[in-house]
């Protein structure tokens, strides 16, 4: 590679040393070649400002922008969390407009491209990272700049009807066209782009789509995680407590950002109506729930907590025993090698989005099990994770007595089914490791053709 990467994205790790599987893989990227990285400053700032503030770096050059408090409503909160990912997630009826959404979304988009336009040389690799920046690569096309630029879209693809209710929908197919790579998640996501050019572009027969005069290519890459790292902490073991925990009672575990998205309510819901067909004599079962609080200034992840709460208070007074409550709900983060080792306690993964772009608990799950003993995975269709991961136990997460059944299967799964089960699941997560992903995309990036200048 000629040039330099420049790495765009919302969050930019302010540690040293930095945690977290995407952010430890841009890190690890970021560092062999020694690049850059620009993402929004923590703290906001008073009055707007132009221009990038240095972070401390270690092999690379960290680069960060400012908001301010009134441009994080519009540009964060609103346009990408309210309305952004209600709208890839098939939640149309959560959308929440105001005006000054797409203003602050585009005006804070605007000061990105102009800083990065002043930086970027033309062999430079531009790789952009989703929701949040969307219309950037256009804004960077209008500078002149011609260095090759991808976006990787961690959520889903939008479905072609949903985009109606998106203000700017005649802008969107030119913001997409403007990069040179559109990376998704899945096979499915590739062919709801596609389904969007269709009728306002030609499709190649190399795959590539041309559109406003330019080729871009739209390819699947899904995402995973740093397997041997999760495996490893998750076979160190958590101490007696923990043993006992998996001992004392057949554990069911769910891990999420409290989020509309993830289905949590009809989980518990399935935890009840399979809680509800047991016998008495029946070994019991609990869910554990971990679900970290998340953009808790949108009103639709209140709504979300208050029914999540309600539901978890209704099951457990129906079920629960002096000794023992079905559902724990853990309203916070827990450190990351602690889940690991929860994962392999527990004899059930619940993941049971609605809408996912892949989910890396999914992943997580299987890398954490016992090879010899290992638990069983209950997966959404929903989830970019299932393209892949079909020796899940696979559910429709809006169909509450599939997934109870489904519970049940799970936890009366023989060993040699979970094992042949297992061996298959890890093959996908090794074969979607987040180094093999970002040496995949960056691999495609760099193999694009220089873009001509536009105009
Ligand atoms: C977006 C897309 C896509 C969760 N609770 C705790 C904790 N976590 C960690 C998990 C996992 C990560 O957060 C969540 O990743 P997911 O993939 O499940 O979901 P999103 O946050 O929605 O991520 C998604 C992903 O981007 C990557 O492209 O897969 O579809 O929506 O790693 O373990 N970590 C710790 N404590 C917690 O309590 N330490």
């Amino acid at each position: 590679m000629s040039g330099r990467l420049i790495v765009v994205s919302n969050r930019i790790p302010t540690e040293d040393v930095p945690s977290g599987g995407l952010v430890v893989a841009l890190h690890e990227a970021l560092s062999e070649s020694g690049g850059l990285w620009i993402g929004a400053h923590p703290e906001v700032v008073e009055t707007a400002r132009d221009g990038l503030e240095d972070l401390a770096g270690n092999g690379y050059a960290r680069k960060a922008f400012r908001l301010t408090e009134e441009e994080r409503r519009s540009y964060y909160l609103g346009y990408a969390n309210s309305v952004l990912w209600p709208l890839c997630h098939r939640r149309s009826d959560l959308i929440e407009f105001e005006r000054a959404y797409a203003e602050g979304y585009l005006a804070v988009n605007r000061r990105v491209a102009r800083a990065v336009a002043a930086l970027a040389g033309p062999d430079d690799l531009i790789w952009i990272h989703d929701y949040h920046f969307l219309p950037l690569a256009a804004m960077l096309r209008a500078r002149g700049v011609t260095a090759r630029i991808g976006l990787f879209l961690h959520i889903p693809f939008p479905v072609l009807a949903d985009l109606d209710a998106l203000p700017e929908r005649e802008d969107f197919p030119g913001w997409i066209a403007a990069f040179d790579v559109v990376g998704l998640q899945t096979e499915a996501d590739v062919a709801r782009c596609r389904e969007l050019f269709r009728a306002e572009a030609e499709l190649l027969p190399d795959g590539r789509v041309r559109h406003g005069g330019r080729d871009f290519a739209v390819r699947a890459f899904p995402i995973g995680i740093d397997t041997e790292a999760f495996a490893k902490a998750a076979a160190v073991g958590g101490g007696e407590w923990l043993v006992n925990l998996g001992k004392r009672e057949d554990l069911l575990i769910g891990v999420d950002r409290l989020d509309y998205s993830k289905g949590l309510p009809n989980r518990f819901r399935a935890m009840g109506a399979f809680l509800d067909g047991q016998q008495s004599g029946d070994r019991r079962a609990s869910l554990l729930q971990i679900a970290p609080p998340s953009r808790e200034e949108v009103g639709a992840y209140q709504d979300i907590r208050d029914e999540l709460e309600r539901l978890a208070g209704c099951i457990n007074g129906r079920h629960a025993e002096l000794d023992w409550t079905p559902i724990r709900y853990i309203h916070r983060g827990l450190p990351r090698e602690q889940l690991a080792v929860l994962y392999r306690v527990a004899r059930v993964g619940l993941v049971t989005p609605l809408a996912d772009g892949m989910n890396l608990v999914a992943k997580e799950y299987v890398a954490a099990q016992d090879p010899e003993d290992p638990g069983v995975l209950v997966l959404s269709r929903m989830a970019g994770a299932a393209e892949a991961m079909t020796e899940a136990l696979l559910v429709n997460p809006y169909d509450i007595e599939e997934m109870a059944l489904a519970i049940d299967a799970a936890l009366a799964m023989p060993l040699a089914e979970r094992r042949r089960r297992h061996r298959a699941l890890m093959e996908v997560v090794r074969d979607t490791d987040v180094a093999r992903w970002r040496r995949r995309c960056i691999e495609a990036l760099a193999r694009a053709e220089r873009p001509l200048p536009v105009g």
